[in-house]
């Protein structure tokens, strides 16, 4: 018996391994699964990982990223000559009260894939490791797939290691807490060069599935992303004695971020702005903040599109600021390209897969950031309402099962070629 359940677990049963974690990490006050990535939930996502590994043979190393790799190897060889790899895989952090599929079903279904694979004789001629990728949401140092980006060194480490979280500490500090080295973070060529396809199975964030009826698909693109950090600075003073001709108050600037935002987002057709997250300093009722952060989040097909709009918001805010006496910095936190997935592997995958339908999608994943540097493709599983993000998240059993038996079929295709 171990920390969750049974010393074996169900084999082949992504279902049964996340009800495993099902109790990990929920969130009492917003519902759903809150696991940043170096806290205690997130740590227990990883111990199950290592232990669900280990009892199916595979060996666990983390790397200097905080990445973990469960590596199947071919009998008769060891683990220096790893070369031509299979990666699959995902990531175990979730947003602020997230659903338990976004991340977890990609991680449960290539251990399940493992099982699949042994129980269909399948003998591989090349290794295949499982991957846990560190803060792909990077709810908690604000850069998005993170451990990806260091991985195929699209983020300066120094820069990395003096990201800080919402309580002010860097990256280094509660990197080292969790008992991790921030000193060897950064670009992994050797072990980028040693594998040749990266595959993630992730539930679908959007409702294409439902409409086509179908419980899985390929992914095509990824729409472009990013997101922006907007600081304003006004002048605190008193709610009471401040009269209004006398106010610099930047919450009001904030509001007007946020209309730019919506206003500029609608005039492109199919574009996506966000504003999620917004700190009000200090905080109080009866209190003009002195300073407001807020976020945006910006997408779409055409990069030139998210950057036009981010600046036409930019621009606005400023003359905005300018007549409120209020100070506004931009910052660009994190931007991803459009990412067309390798055709090639896109189309042999879907004559594996009898014609999966392929949809793009306006999330974000580590295999968007892969597919740069790896032939990479992804697998999509039908997610009945289509939210993500929220605890409303869901994906059914049977589908859940005809993820991990299409997963299987592309991992037997690229391990016996
Ligand atoms: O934000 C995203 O698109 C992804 O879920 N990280
Ligand atoms: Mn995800
Ligand atoms: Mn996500």
């Amino acid at each position: 018996m171990n920390a969750r359940g049974p010393v074996v677990s169900a084999r082949g049963d992504a279902n049964a391994l996340l009800a495993e974690i099902a109790g990990i990490g929920t969130d009492p006050v917003r519902g759903g699964y809150t696991r940043p990535v170096f806290s205690a939930p997130e740590r227990d996502l990883r111990v199950w990982f290592i232990e669900r590994a280990v009892e199916r043979g595979l060996e666990v190393e983390t790397d200097g990223n905080g990445i973990l790799w469960a590596w199947w190897d071919p009998e008769g060889t060891d683990a220096p000559a790893r070369r031509d790899a299979i990666v699959t895989g995902s990531h175990l952090d979730s947003v602020p009260g997230g659903g338990n599929y976004d991340g977890p079903l990609g991680v449960a279904s290539a251990l399940a894939a493992v099982d699949v694979l042994r129980e269909r004789g399948i003998r591989p001629v090349r290794p295949l490791a499982v991957a846990v990728f560190p803060e792909e949401e990077g709810s908690r140092f604000g850069v998005a797939c993170l451990g990806s980006r260091l991985l195929a060194g699209v983020v300066a480490p120094d820069r990395v290691r003096a990201l800080t979280d919402d309580t002010g500490r860097t990256y280094a500090e509660v990197s080292a807490d969790a008992g991790f080295d921030p000193a060897l973070i950064g670009a992994d060529p050797d072990r980028l060069a040693a594998i040749s396809a990266f595959v993630e199975l992730h539930v679908e964030q959007g409702r294409g599935l439902v409409d086509l009826d179908r419980p899985v698909a390929l992914a095509g693109a990824i729409i472009a992303h990013g997101r922006w950090h907007v600081r304003i600075e006004g002048r605190g003073d008193h709610a009471g004695a401040t009269r209004m001709a006398d106010r610099q108050d930047p919450v009001v600037i904030a509001a007007e971020t946020i209309r730019s935002l919506r206003a500029q987002t609608l005039a492109v057709d199919d574009a996506r702005g966000t504003v999620g997250r917004i700190v009000v300093t200090p905080g109080g009722t009866n209190v003009i903040a002195s300073a407001v952060d807020l976020w945006m989040d910006v997408r779409h097909r055409s990069e030139d599109a998210v950057h036009t709009i981010v600046a036409a918001v930019t621009a606005e805010t400023q003359r905005a600021a300018a007549s409120e006496g209020c100070t506004v910095t931009v910052s660009e936190q994190s931007f991803s390209p459009t990412v067309e997935f390798a055709p090639e592997m896109r189309d042999a995958l879907q004559s594996v897969l009898l014609d999966a339908p392929v949809l793009d999608t306006g999330a974000g994943h580590d295999a968007g950031v892969l597919a740069d540097v790896i032939p990479t493709a992804m697998l999509f599983v039908r997610n009945p309402t289509g939210a993500s993000h929220t605890p409303a998240e869901t994906a059914g059993a049977d589908d859940i099962a005809a993820g991990v038996d299409a997963l299987s079929d592309v991992l037997a295709h690229l391990l016996t070629r």
